[in-house]
């Protein structure tokens, strides 16, 4: 079922609002780990759109991407992307498929397909939407892996988090930056 982390659990599932919930209720098998992280950004959506649905750009804001090819496709629902790592991290290279860009509700996901690295189907889906208050927005990414063998769902989630976390602050630098 969808990700059913117990409430005392550190990741930000559990703090998704239902109103904006929809798109993060990913199936969770059994020997998967799925959290969620927010990030404020002060800057409107559609900025820090333009920089988010840019599948074929991830490296605009991932630092831990080195490079990205497409590997076919045009940025639409199903295009191919290999994105090569920096070093220093368990992973080479990753295959990506984008499984849902959706202009208007600010949604895109993507699925890990393959790649030498130890984060087996990963999937992920980020969302943006506009703060109560203000000009700002909210992102929600949230994400589904499998454990890996050897590791523990702590270390999963640890590693994972580190990742997102880095990528989500950097987004939110890049897109403040953008807006002034
Ligand atoms: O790229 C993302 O949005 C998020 C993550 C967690 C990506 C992880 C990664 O691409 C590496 C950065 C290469 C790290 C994968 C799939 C495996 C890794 O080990």
């Amino acid at each position: 079922g969808a990700c059913n982390n117990p409430p005392s659990h550190p990741c930000a599932t559990n703090r998704i609002p239902a109103s904006i919930g929809g798109h993060h209720n990913q199936h969770v098998g059994q020997n998967q780990c799925c959290s969620a992280i927010i990030q404020i950004v002060n800057a409107p959506v559609a900025t820090v759109w333009s920089v988010v649905r840019r599948f074929d750009n991830p490296q605009a804001y991932k630092h831990f991407v080195k490079s990205c090819n497409v590997l076919n496709g045009s940025g639409d629902v199903g295009t191919l992307r290999q994105v090569h790592v920096i070093s220093g991290l368990p992973a080479v290279n990753s295959t990506e498929r984008l499984e849902i860009l959706d202009e208007e509700r600010h949604v895109l996901s993507f699925s890990v397909i393959g790649g030498d690295h130890r984060l087996e189907n990963y999937r992920s889906v980020t969302t943006l939407h506009p703060t109560s208050a203000g000009n700002g927005t909210v992102v929600v990414e949230s994400y589904v892996v499998d454990i890996p063998a050897g590791n523990t769902e702590e270390e999963t989630f640890g590693f994972v988090e580190t990742i997102v976390k880095c990528n989500l602050q950097s987004l939110a630098k890049i897109s403040e930056n953008k807006f002034r």
